[in-house]
């Protein structure tokens, strides 16, 4: 008796962590903290179409792919996504339809222009999906940028994904943007399956069609 209960717990822990292992390798994002490309040296300005930093291309009117000028949030990398004007940076990752992701950033502003709010939208494949600011303060400087996590989620409506971040500050002073990942969000579930087991799972799929059968009624 035992035995097979061992067997059913251990099977259930193996198909939730495939499901599981699955999902993260479903969706890979390259470096998303910058570190990789051109020599930015203190800093360089990057116009519409360059692809100079590793995985990224950018668009617009530019950005500005900084170095040492200021301190990064993860690394010695960063990026002003405002060159003169607003510009964008994005790239293409492969999705798997119908699964949703959650995109995980940080944000600054660029301290020169003073203090003031920095704009940044977000989109997927064209469609924008959410809009973030950061509030430059007087104690903020190149040294503390005062970096801020901030994440969105979206699900997957084709086999690819365009992930661009948009300044919507038309100044040389834009907003910052370091250290981009994107991880798969477990469905209910998955996560329903590595609570419960098998057993459970089952009962809850029974109680759902009941609902669903209720409710139709
Ligand atoms: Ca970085
Ligand atoms: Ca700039």
């Amino acid at each position: 008796m035992s035995t097979k209960r061992h067997w059913l717990v251990g099977t259930a822990a193996a198909l939730a962590a495939a499901l599981v292992a699955g999902g993260a390798s479903a969706a890979t994002l390259v470096n998303g903290s910058f570190e990789e490309g051109a020599d930015p040296g203190s800093f360089i300005t990057l116009g519409n179409g360059s692809t100079a930093i590793t995985g990224w291309t950018v668009k617009g009117h530019g950005v500005d792919y900084i170095g040492s000028y200021w301190t990064a949030a993860h690394g010695d990398r960063s990026v002003d996504l405002s060159a003169l004007n607003g510009g964008t940076i994005q790239q293409t990752i492969d999705t798997i339809v119908g699964k949703t992701y959650k995109v995980t950033f940080w944000l600054a502003g660029n301290p020169d222009g003073g203090q003031g709010d920095k704009f940044v939208a977000t989109s997927v494949s064209g469609d924008q999906v959410n809009s973030f600011s950061f509030n430059v303060g007087g104690g903020n400087t190149k040294q503390n940028m005062g970096w801020t996590q901030h994440s969105y989620t979206f699900k997957a409506f084709d086999p690819t994904a365009t992930l661009a971040f948009n300044s919507q500050t038309n100044t040389p002073y834009g907003p910052a943007l370091d250290n981009v990942s994107i991880s798969a969000v477990p469905e209910p579930a998955t996560w329903a399956m590595m609570i419960m087991g098998f057993g459970g799972v089952g009962a809850a799929v029974r109680a759902s069609r009941r609902k669903q059968a209720l409710a139709f009624a």
